[in-house]
C-alpha cells in the first residue's frame, strides 16, 4: 500500500477558465445521466422512483460489462431494505492476495423532503460517468492488476447505513481472500459553479491548524475567482497526491493544499478527543467516515464541494428546491473534471497498462494522395500517446488539408497537440503546432514530405482529426478558393472573441 502515515486534508481548487474547455458531449453525457436521479429516492415519499433510480444503475453497471451484485440489508429507520449495488472492474490478481481493490462510492437514495439532485444525485452521476470512461473505445485493449469496485450507497441518509454494511462485508471478504484495500473515493460533488469568492463559513466546525491555513489560502484564491471542491482525506493516499499534483502541472490554476492533522487524531475517529471530534464533525457526514472509522482503518477520500455552506445549498440543503433547475452545463463541466481526475488516479492505482497499437499510427506513407486519422477517430483518442506520420511522395505540390479537428483546447497547445513539419522527419522545420477545435489551414510542403505527429497527454480525449493529402497542380487557385471563407472566420473569431469579452 502506497500509503504516507499521515493524515491530511486536502484542497483541490480549480479556475473556471479551466472548465470552458471541456467537450460538450462529456457534459451532455453527464447531463443525460443526471436526468434519472431528479426525483425524490426515498421509500418513505415513492418507493417506485427510488426503485427506479436503483434499477438504471443495475443496467448501467450491466449494459458496461461490470460484474454485478446487490447487498441488501434492514434498517430499522426504513419500511424496505436498503440495498447497495455493487460492480466489479476485474484485475489480474482479482480474488487472491496480491489484490489491492480500489472503491469508487456514493449514494443514491435522498432525504424525504429534497429531490437530491445535489445530494446526491450529482454524486452518483459522477460514479456512473466514471464507469462509462471506462468502457470506452479508447479504453478498451487496457487491462488492469487490481479491481475496481464501484459502489452505488443506500440509506446514507438514514444514517449511513448502506456504507457501514458494505464496509463490513468488505472487510470480512478482505479478511478471507488476503487481499489489500488501497482506498475508497467517495464522490459527494455538487456540481455547483457560482463565482464563489471565499471559502465556506465552516470556521466554527474546524480545528485551529486549520483555520489558520484556511485564513492564508482563501486569500489567495479569492483573488482569482476560483472555483474548488474540498477532499477530505483521512490517511493520505500518495498515489492521490502525485495525481493531483499533475493535474496542477497541468493548469496553473489549479490548486492542491495538503494541510497536516496533528498526531494526535489518527486512529478511529470515534476514538478522538471529543472536543475535537466536535470541531471535525462536518467531515463525519458521509459514507467516506464508514471507511474511516472500520478496524483496520481504510483510507477513503471525501469529494464535496461543501454542501450547505455556500451557494443556493445554504437555502436548498435537504429541501424541495435542491432541484434540477439549478443545473447548469457548468456545473455539468465541474463535475466532469472531478470524475476524469478519479478516473486518472483510480487507473493509476489499479496499474492500469494499456495496449496502444502504436503501429496503428506510425506510418510512412508514399501514395500521391491518402488520408490520415488519430486512433478512434471520431469518438475518442487514447491519452499518452505518440503518433507520426511521414508523407513521402514523388511528385510536386504536397498539400495536407484537415477535413475535421477536435483535439483538446490548451494554452500554447502543451496538452494535446499535432506538429506539422515542412520534410520528412523530426528534424524538419516545424510548421506549426496545432490544438482546439480549429482546423489548421491547409499545409502545403516546400519539397516533397511533410512530417505531422501527434501527441496526447494523460487528461482528456477529444474526437481527433482527418487530414487528406495530396498532389494538387492547383494548388494556388485552391488556396485563393478558400480565403473569403477564412475572412468569414476571422470575422467570426473576432466577434465571438468581443462578444465574450475576451
Ligand atoms: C458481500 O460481498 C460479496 C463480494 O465480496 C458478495 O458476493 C456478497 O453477496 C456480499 N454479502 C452480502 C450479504 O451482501
Ligand atoms: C479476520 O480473521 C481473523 C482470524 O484470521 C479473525 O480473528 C477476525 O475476527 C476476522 N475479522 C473479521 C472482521 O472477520
Ligand atoms: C500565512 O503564511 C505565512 C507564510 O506562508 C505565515 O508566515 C503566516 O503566519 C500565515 N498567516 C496566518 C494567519 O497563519
Ligand atoms: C474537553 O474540554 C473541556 C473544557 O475545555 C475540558 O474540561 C475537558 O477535559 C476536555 N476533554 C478532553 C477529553 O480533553
Ligand atoms: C502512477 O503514477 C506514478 C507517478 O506519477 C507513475 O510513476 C506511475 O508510472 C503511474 N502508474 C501507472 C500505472 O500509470
Ligand atoms: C485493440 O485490440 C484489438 C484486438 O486485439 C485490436 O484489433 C485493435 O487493433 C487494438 N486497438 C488498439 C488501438 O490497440
Ligand atoms: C505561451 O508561450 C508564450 C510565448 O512563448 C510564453 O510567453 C507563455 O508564457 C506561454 N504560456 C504558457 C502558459 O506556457
Ligand atoms: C456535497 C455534499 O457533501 N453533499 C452531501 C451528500 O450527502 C450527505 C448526507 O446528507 C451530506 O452530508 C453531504 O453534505
Amino acid at each position: 500500500m502506497e500509503l504516507c502515515n499521515k493524515t491530511v486534508f486536502l484542497f483541490f481548487c480549480l479556475a473556471s477558465v479551466w472548465l470552458s474547455v471541456e467537450s460538450m458531449t462529456k457534459t451532455q453525457s453527464l447531463r443525460s445521466i443526471l436526468d434519472h436521479f431528479t426525483s425524490t429516492r426515498n421509500v418513505n415519499v415513492d418507493p417506485a422512483a427510488k426503485q427506479r433510480a436503483r434499477d438504471f444503475i443495475v443496467k448501467t453497471f450491466k449494459d458496461h460489462g461490470l460484474h454485478s451484485w446487490t447487498e441488501e440489508f434492514k434498517s430499522n429507520q426504513d419500511k424496505y431494505p436498503g440495498v447497495n449495488v455493487v460492480g466489479q472492474l476485474p484485475g489480474r490478481y482479482t480474488g487472491t492476495s496480491d489484490d489491492k481493490i480500489v472503491v469508487i462510492g456514493s449514494h443514491y437514495d435522498s432525504v424525504q423532503t429534497s429531490p437530491g439532485v445535489d445530494d446526491n444525485g450529482s454524486g452518483i452521476t459522477a460514479l456512473l460517468q466514471a464507469l462509462k470512461l471506462y468502457t470506452s473505445p479508447d479504453k478498451l485493449n487496457c487491462s488492469r492488476d487490481h479491481t475496481l469496485l464501484f459502489v452505488a450507497f443506500d440509506l446514507e441518509e438514514s444514517g449511513l447505513v448502506g456504507s457501514d454494511f458494505f464496509v463490513q462485508n468488505l472487510t470480512q471478504s478482505l479478511n478471507n481472500t488476503g487481499a489489500g484495500f488501497q482506498g475508497a473515493f467517495v464522490l459527494e460533488n455538487h456540481p455547483e459553479l457560482q463565482q464563489h469568492t471565499k471559502f465556506p463559513d465552516v470556521s466554527p466546525s474546524v480545528p485551529e491548524l486549520f483555520s489558520r491555513k484556511r485564513t492564508n489560502n482563501s486569500r489567495q484564491i479569492s483573488s482569482e475567482g476560483t472555483s474548488w471542491l474540498l477532499l477530505a482525506v483521512h490517511m493520505m493516499m500518495q498515489s492521490l497526491l502525485v495525481g493531483y499534483q499533475m493535474l496542477s502541472k497541468k493548469d496553473e490554476n489549479f490548486k492542491a493544499i495538503e494541510i497536516g492533522i496533528p498526531a494526535s487524531l489518527r486512529g478511529r475517529p470515534s476514538n478522538w478527543n471529543p472536543n475535537i471530534s466536535q470541531y471535525m464533525r462536518d467531515f463525519f457526514r458521509s459514507d467516506h467516515y464508514r471507511f474511516w472509522n472500520a478496524d483496520p482503518s481504510l483510507p477513503a477520500v471525501f469529494l464535496t464541494d461543501s454542501a450547505n455552506f455556500r451557494g443556493f445549498m445554504k437555502q436548498c440543503y435537504h429541501r424541495e428546491c435542491d432541484d434540477i433547475s439549478h443545473v447548469t452545463p457548468e456545473m455539468m463541466t465541474f463535475l466532469g473534471r472531478t470524475t476524469d481526475s478519479v478516473v486518472e488516479v483510480a487507473s493509476n492505482m489499479t496499474n492500469e497498462k494499456c495496449e496502444v497499437k502504436q503501429a496503428d499510427c506510425i506510418e510512412e506513407k508514399t501514395a500521391d494522395k491518402g488520408v490520415i486519422m488519430t486512433p478512434y477517430y471520431n469518438t475518442q483518442y487514447p491519452n499518452k500517446l505518440h503518433c507520426a506520420w511521414t508523407i513521402s511522395v514523388g511528385g510536386k505540390d504536397l498539400r495536407l488539408k484537415f477535413t475535421s479537428f477536435d483535439l483538446e483546447e490548451s494554452v500554447n497547445c502543451t496538452a494535446d497537440y499535432v506538429n506539422i513539419r515542412d520534410g520528412k522527419d523530426k528534424t524538419a522545420p516545424l510548421i506549426g503546432r496545432y490544438c482546439g477545435k480549429t482546423p489548421p489551414e491547409p499545409v502545403k510542403a516546400s519539397a516533397q514530405s511533410l512530417y505531422i505527429m501527434f501527441h496526447t497527454d494523460e487528461l482528456d480525449a477529444f474526437k481527433g482529426f482527418k487530414a487528406e493529402w495530396s498532389l494538387t497542380p492547383k494548388a494556388k487557385s485552391a488556396t485563393q478558393g478558400n480565403r473569403p471563407r477564412m475572412w468569414q472566420l476571422i470575422g467570426f473569431l473576432v466577434m465571438t472573441s468581443l462578444a465574450i469579452g475576451l
